[in-house]
C-alpha cells in the first residue's frame, strides 16, 4: 500500500479506504488516510465514485476533484529526473541517444547498472556521465526510470523504483503479460497508458512492428489468423553477440582463399564451418539459427520463448486474443533490423492496393512497395530509422481473403529505445 500526502484535501472517506484494495494508493492528510487514488480502471473508478458519494455526508464538501487523469500518476512537471538502469547495454546506449535527439526535458540523469559496470562512463550530449551501481536509494526523487538490464533486474528493482515514486518504463519481459501492467506501443494503444499503476511495459522488438502493421488492417477487415516468420538481427542479442558475429566472419574470411578459381559451392564446406561458439548455440556467421533467445529458449510444444512472446504480446497490444497467431523466429547475421514475413487471413476482402493505402496512413509506418523498381524494405535501409517499413504486399490466393507482406523495423530503435521514449513523452502530455 502506498501513502501519499495531499494538502488541502477535505474528504471523509474512511469507509472508502476500508474497501480499497491493498495495492491502491491511499491519500493521507496529516498522516491519516483520507482518500484513495484509484488506478484508472473504469470499473474501479465507477465503484470508487459510487462509494465516495455514499460516504460523503451532508456536512462534508470536498474541494478534491477526482480527475480521471490523476487516478494514475501522470507527470505535470516540465523537467524530469530520469534514471536508466542498464545504461551500458545496446538498448541503454540507444536510449541516451534518442533522449538527446528528441530533447527530452531532463533535469537530472542518473545512470545505473550492475556492479560490473559501476565506475564506467557513457556520453550524453557530449558529456561523460558516470555509471553508478544499483542501490536502495538509486530511485530517490526519480520521476521516470527506464529499465533495460534484463528481466531479473526489473523484477527486483522495478517495484523499488515505484515505491520511491518513479514511473517505471520497462523494456524487459518481466511484466509484459501481467494484467495490471499496460503493454504499450503509442501508435497502437497509447490510450491504455493511463491505466498504469507505476509500471509500464514496452513490448519485445519483434512484437512492436508486427502490431503496428496488423492493427490498422484489423480495423479495416478483421484479421482471423496470422503466420509470421521473423529474421532477427544479432543486435537483439546484445553487444557480445555482435562481437561474436564479427569475429566469426573475420576468421572464416581469413581462412578462405582470396582468389577462387572454383564456384563457392565447391569450396570445402569445412572452410566456413566453426565448431566453437560462446553466445549463440551455433555459428551465426553465414548461417540462420531458428532459436531465439540463445539459451533456455524452448517452452511448451517446442516453441521458443521469442515465438511465444510474438504470439502473446501481439494479442495483448491489439486488445484481441481471438486472432490466431503462429510464429517462427530466426536469427540471421545482420547487424540491425528485424525483418518479418507476415501472412494474414482476413474475415473480409482487402486488396493489396487498399492495404497499401491503409498502411501508408497509419502512424509510424512507411510503405515501400514497388517490386518493378525493386523497391521493398531491407534491414540495412531500415537501420537507424524511426519508422517501420512495409512492402511486398500481395494476395495470398491459398485462402479466401489473404495477404502476404514483408516488414522491417530497427529493433534497437522502434523495437526498443524509441518506443520507451515515446511512452515517456506520452506521460508528459
Ligand atoms: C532478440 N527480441 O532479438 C530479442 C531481444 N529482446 O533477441
Amino acid at each position: 500500500m502506498k501513502f501519499v500526502n495531499v494538502r488541502n484535501l477535505r474528504i471523509n472517506a474512511s469507509r472508502v479506504i476500508r474497501k480499497i484494495k491493498q495495492e491502491d494508493i491511499i491519500v493521507t492528510r496529516r498522516g491519516k488516510p483520507v482518500a484513495a487514488l484509484i488506478p484508472l480502471n473504469e470499473n474501479m473508478m465507477d465503484e470508487f465514485l459510487k462509494l465516495r458519494k455514499s460516504t460523503r455526508s451532508q456536512k462534508n464538501k470536498t474541494n478534491y476533484q477526482i480527475d480521471r487523469q490523476i487516478g494514475a500518476k501522470v507527470l505535470k512537471k516540465k523537467n524530469i529526473n530520469v534514471a536508466i538502469v542498464g545504461a551500458t547495454g545496446v538498448v541503454g546506449l540507444e536510449l541516451l541517444k534518442i533522449l538527446a535527439e528528441r530533447r527530452f526535458p531532463i533535469k537530472e540523469l542518473r545512470l545505473v547498472a550492475s556492479e560490473r559496470s559501476a565506475g564506467k562512463t557513457v556520453r550524453f550530449k557530449g558529456v561523460r556521465c558516470p555509471i553508478k551501481g544499483l542501490r536502495g536509494n538509486s530511485f530517490q526523487d526519480i520521476d521516470i526510470a527506464f529499465f533495460c538490464a534484463g528481466s531479473s533486474v526489473s523484477k527486483t528493482w522495478g517495484p523499488v523504483a515505484v515505491k520511491h515514486g518513479a514511473i517505471v518504463i520497462d523494456k524487459t519481459a518481466a511484466f509484459r503479460m501481467d494484467k495490471n501492467v499496460p503493454l504499450v506501443v503509442p501508435e497502437v494503444n497509447g490510450e491504455i497508458l493511463k491505466n498504469h499503476r507505476g509500471i509500464i511495459s514496452s513490448p519485445n522488438c519483434s512484437s512492436i512492428p508486427l502490431a503496428m502493421v496488423l492493427k490498422p488492417l484489423h480495423n479495416y477487415a478483421r484479421i482471423k489468423r496470422v503466420i509470421v516468420s521473423t529474421y532477427q538481427s544479432v543486435s537483439g542479442a546484445g553487444l557480445k553477440a555482435i562481437a561474436e558475429m564479427e569475429q566469426e566472419t573475420k576468421r572464416i574470411l581469413n581462412r578462405l582463399p582470396t582468389k577462387r578459381s572454383e564456384v563457392p559451392t565447391n569450396v570445402g564446406i569445412t572452410d566456413y564451418r566453426l565448431r566453437k561458439t560462446k553466445i549463440f548455440p551455433h555459428q551465426i556467421s553465414f548461417n540462420a539459427i531458428p532459436q531465439i533467445p540463445q539459451s533456455n529458449a524452448f517452452c511448451e510444444d517446442n516453441y521458443t520463448d521469442e515465438e511465444i512472446k510474438v504470439i502473446k504480446e501481439t494479442g495483448k497490444i491489439m486488445g484481441n486474443n481471438s486472432i490466431k497467431i503462429s510464429a517462427t523466429c530466426v536469427r540471421i547475421p545482420v547487424y540491425h533490423g528485424h525483418s518479418e514475413s507476415v501472412n494474414i487471413e482476413f474475415a473480409r476482402p482487402v486488396s493489396p492496393a487498399k492495404a497499401r493505402q491503409i498502411l501508408s496512413k497509419a502512424p509510424g509506418l512507411q510503405v515501400l512497395d514497388n517490386p518493378g523498381k525493386q523497391l521493398y524494405p531491407t534491414a540495412v535501409e531500415a537501420a537507424g530509422k524511426d519508422e517501420v517499413f512495409v512492402g511486398r504486399i500481395r494476395i495470398d490466393r491459398s485462402v479466401k481473403y489473404g495477404l502476404n507482406l514483408w516488414l522491417v523495423g530497427d529493433n534497437i530503435r522502434k523495437g526498443a529505445a524509441l518506443n520507451a521514449v515515446q511512452i515517456a513523452e506520452l506521460l508528459l502530455k
